[in-house]
């Protein structure tokens, strides 16, 4: 499997409500959300390791990891967490995360690729979960 390439985002489901579960006020919510309807994915893969890099036009994020091995990023929300990704099946990445402090929903993430060739990326907070789909550029 190779995740590498420029993906655009072609769908989004529970983005909002996603961020609504993290308790992220109403206001911020709007911003985020009107953000996040056009992110720009840039992602490389060289074997079992991954650099993503996710940018809106109000926040980006890099994060870079290898499959089985725990790392730091933060959650959709902003909070710091540990996270520890898994391959699910060969074709897609399932990833628990750990708040560093505090206290907040059980959030995860997954990476498929599906057998349209598309990036579904879910995000989940307790049992709230986004799907969003990209296609390559
Ligand atoms: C926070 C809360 C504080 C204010 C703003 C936010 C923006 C978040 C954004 C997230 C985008 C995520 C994407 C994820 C994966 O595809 C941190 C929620 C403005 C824009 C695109
Ligand atoms: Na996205």
């Amino acid at each position: 499997t190779d995740f590498s390439g420029s993906w655009r985002m072609k769908s989004s489901e529970n983005f909002e409500e996603l961020l609504k579960a993290l308790g992220v006020n109403v206001f911020l919510r709007k911003i985020a959300v009107a953000a996040a309807s056009r992110p720009s994915v840039e992602i490389k893969q060289q074997g079992e390791t991954l650099s993503i890099q996710t940018s809106t036009s109000v926040r980006t994020t890099h994060v870079s990891f290898t499959v089985g091995q725990i790392f730091n990023e933060t959650t959709v929300d902003g909070r710091p967490c540990t996270s520890f990704p898994k391959w699910d099946t060969d074709r897609k990445i399932t990833c628990e995360q750990t708040l560093l402090k505090g206290e907040g929903p059980q959030t995860s993430w997954t990476r498929e690729l599906n057998d349209n060739g598309e990036l579904v990326l879910t995000m989940s907070a307790g049992d709230v979960i986004c799907t969003r789909v990209y296609e390559r550029e």
